[in-house]
């Protein structure tokens, strides 16, 4: 399986404008526990460098743009995320690190389970472990 599994969105576009409607089980492949969205990061930071044990998520820059790179352990993807009508679906054992990000990026991102500190792997060494290299 390819490491960056892209989900392009079907845009409702008229001479108003465009939306995008997302529901659980369609567009997104799983039931939606939560969302959260990640906005005003500075310029040259970087954020995430961890993994999960079992969410699925779908990440979308709703605004502006930033770059992801996964990583199984065995290989490495990078991919921007540079459109509102562009999903990225993370799921399984992935290392992810989001960069670049610009001034007006705002990051979406749907969630298959409610927040738990415990389902991430915060420390390299210890994902490579679960990832059994
Ligand atoms: C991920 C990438 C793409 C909460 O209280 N609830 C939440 O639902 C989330 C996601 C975070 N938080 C708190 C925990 C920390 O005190 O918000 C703070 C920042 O979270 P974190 O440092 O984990 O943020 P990122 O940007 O490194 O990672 C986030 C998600 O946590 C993570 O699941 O895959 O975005």
């Amino acid at each position: 399986m390819s490491l960056t599994q892209i989900i392009k969105f079907p845009t409702h576009s008229d001479e108003r404008g465009s939306l995008i409607a997302l529901e659980g089980n369609d567009m997104i492949p799983f039931d939606i526990k939560r969302v959260y969205y990640i906005f005003g990061t500075q310029s040259g930071v970087s954020r995430g460098f961890h993994a999960h044990v079992h969410l699925k998520q779908v990440a979308v820059c709703v605004a502006g743009k930033c770059k992801m790179r996964l990583d199984n352990g065995r290989e490495q993807e990078e991919i921007w995320l540079d459109s509102p009508d562009k999903g990225l679906l993370i799921e399984g054992l992935i290392w992810r690190e989001m960069h670049e990000f610009s001034p007006d990026c705002v990051l979406m991102v749907f969630a298959s389970e409610s927040y738990d500190e415990s389902d991430y792997i915060r420390n390299y060494t210890e994902f490579l472990r679960q990832a059994g290299l």
